[in-house]
């Protein structure tokens, strides 16, 4: 990937060649960790650091055990996969990115103070921001403060203007605090306010002082840093000088796209333990992140996205269903509600060829039209089930031709097509039962698979 320039290449490569030597030895780990090493200086992370991480990586390869059912191999890239992600900050900072960690709706309105020097792109990634949200369905406004960059306020203008993004501001008016006290007046009903601000002043001095002036009066919910990724290894000194004005509650750190420095910056950054939150990509609108260290680390390393295909089955099935409908699968207990939320947990993850595509090595497995003709049929399926009664799904056996009729009515189908989906039912049942007699298990069982998969590419 073109991103932070040749590190996502050399990594890849070296796990490459880790997956493809024939012995895992101590020689081989020290091999690997070399090159690791080599990639992240190259791409300036700070030397102290990657001595830590590849001391970390070579004494935890040499000397743990790996658990039962890994391999010695698995278990090296496991330790480097964590290894890694801790570098760049263990958790993802989630808030303004899923729902559960989403905006706190009952703070109206969620103030958002955009700090960091001029050119960093603090413009640039309000816009950014803005689509973001919109997308989410909030409708944010955005307040320029900025007095210093000439044509600051034009620069919004044409911006929000694009994307219908209300704009509070005067270019005639040179005072930062004035603005910030009539735009938060001036949209003080709405549900998100974005700040933008200077990121010049006579002295730097000057600069941090206004910031920690606009933070009493604007009373910020949360205040982001933006910093220029380009900058390597001084974004940690810049994340330590604007904390003395505020609480630096979020970085993004931008212009990620293709930066040899990129990963000193974003390691630098993580070492000052302020969460990086977004990543910007790129000068258009929609080249813009949320940063996850799991997900960009396993990127980095080529690892496809096995983790994020994971997760997505982590977050959206409910546990609880699935194990009850899984065993009722199994026993043969399998009724037609079960077959419904064996449908709604695949829906939740996904398009079947997008799973797919994010297990290295299965994408291509399934055709297109193939996969696109299941999804079709479980949608029309699905249509039908939801005219059926609860007695109907708890009990299929009682639904007999006056039933389908009504069914097939309800649902706007052929009655030919109910009884395809009766058919499809007690296949289903059929084939389960087969696999539970044989001991078929899934869980720990199908990250395994995952697993064979990406080593036996
Ligand atoms: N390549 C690249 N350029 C960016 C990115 N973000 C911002 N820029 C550019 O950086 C320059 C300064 O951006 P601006 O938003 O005006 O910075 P500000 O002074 O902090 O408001 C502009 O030319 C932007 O197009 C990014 O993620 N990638
Ligand atoms: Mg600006």
């Amino acid at each position: 990937m073109a991103m932070l320039g040749s590190l996502g290449e050399n990594l890849t490569n070296t796990m490459k060649k880790l997956v493809g030597m024939s012995v895992i030895d101590k020689k081989t780990i020290k091999e690997v960790v070399k090159d690791i090493q080599r990639a992240l200086i190259q791409s300036d992370v700070n030397i102290k650091l990657v001595l830590e991480l590849s001391k970390k990586i070579e004494s935890r390869a040499l000397e743990e055990e790996p658990p039962k059912g890994i391999t010695p191999r698995e278990h090296v890239i496991t330790i480097i996969y964590e290894e890694m992600v801790n570098l760049l900050g263990s958790e993802a900072a989630g808030l303004l990115g899923s729902e559960a960690a989403g905006l706190d709706i009952n703070e109206k309105p969620y103030k958002i103070l955009f700090l960091g020097l001029q050119g960093s792109g603090k413009t640039t990634t309000i816009g950014k921001l803005c689509r973001y949200l919109q997308k989410k369905g909030f409708n944010p406004a955005v307040v320029c403060t900025d007095t210093w960059r000439p044509a600051a306020y034009e620069q919004l203008k044409q911006l929000t203007e694009e994307m219908d993004v209300p704009l509070y501001g005067d270019p005639n008016n040179k005072d930062a605090l004035d603005l910030a006290r009539k735009g938060l007046q001036e949209f003080k009903n709405r549900k998100v306010i974005i700040f933008d601000t200077a990121g010049r002043h006579k002295n730097e001095e000057d600069l941090i002082a206004e910031m920690d002036q606009l933070d009493d009066i604007i009373e910020p919910t949360e205040a982001i840093l933006v910093i220029d990724g380009t900058i390597g290894q001084q974004a940690g000194e810049q994340a330590r000088a604007f904390s003395q004005a505020t609480d630096i509650g979020s970085i993004i750190i931008t212009k990620l796209d293709g930066s040899a420095k990129g990963g000193g910056a974003m390691s630098a950054v993580a070492e000052t333990g302020a969460p990086i939150k977004f990543i910007g990509t790129g000068e258009r609108i929609d080249d813009f992140e949320l940063f996850d260290p799991q997900r960009f680390i396993s990127r980095l390393l080529g690892m496809g996205d096995i983790q994020s295909l994971i997760e997505k089955a982590e977050e959206n099935i409910d546990e609880d269903i699935a194990e009850k409908t899984m065993n009722n699968m199994l026993t043969g207990k399998f009724t037609l509600m079960d077959m419904k939320n064996q449908f709604e947990m695949m829906n939740k993850m996904g398009p079947m060829q997008q799973v797919l595509n994010m297990i290295p090595g299965m994408g291509n497995k399934i055709s297109k039209e193939a996969s696109k003709m299941t999804e079709d049929k479980i949608d029309a399926y699905k249509i039908m089930m939801s005219s059926m009664t609860e007695e109907e799904m708890l009990n299929p056996k009682i639904i007999k031709q006056s039933r389908i009729q009504r069914i097939a009515r309800g649902s706007g189908v052929d009655e030919t097509e109910v009884k395809e989906l009766l058919k499809y039912y007690n296949n289903t049942k059929k084939t389960m039962k087969g696999i539970g007699k044989r001991g078929g298990r899934l869980g720990g069982g199908a990250m395994n698979r995952m697993m064979g998969q990406f080593m036996n590419r």
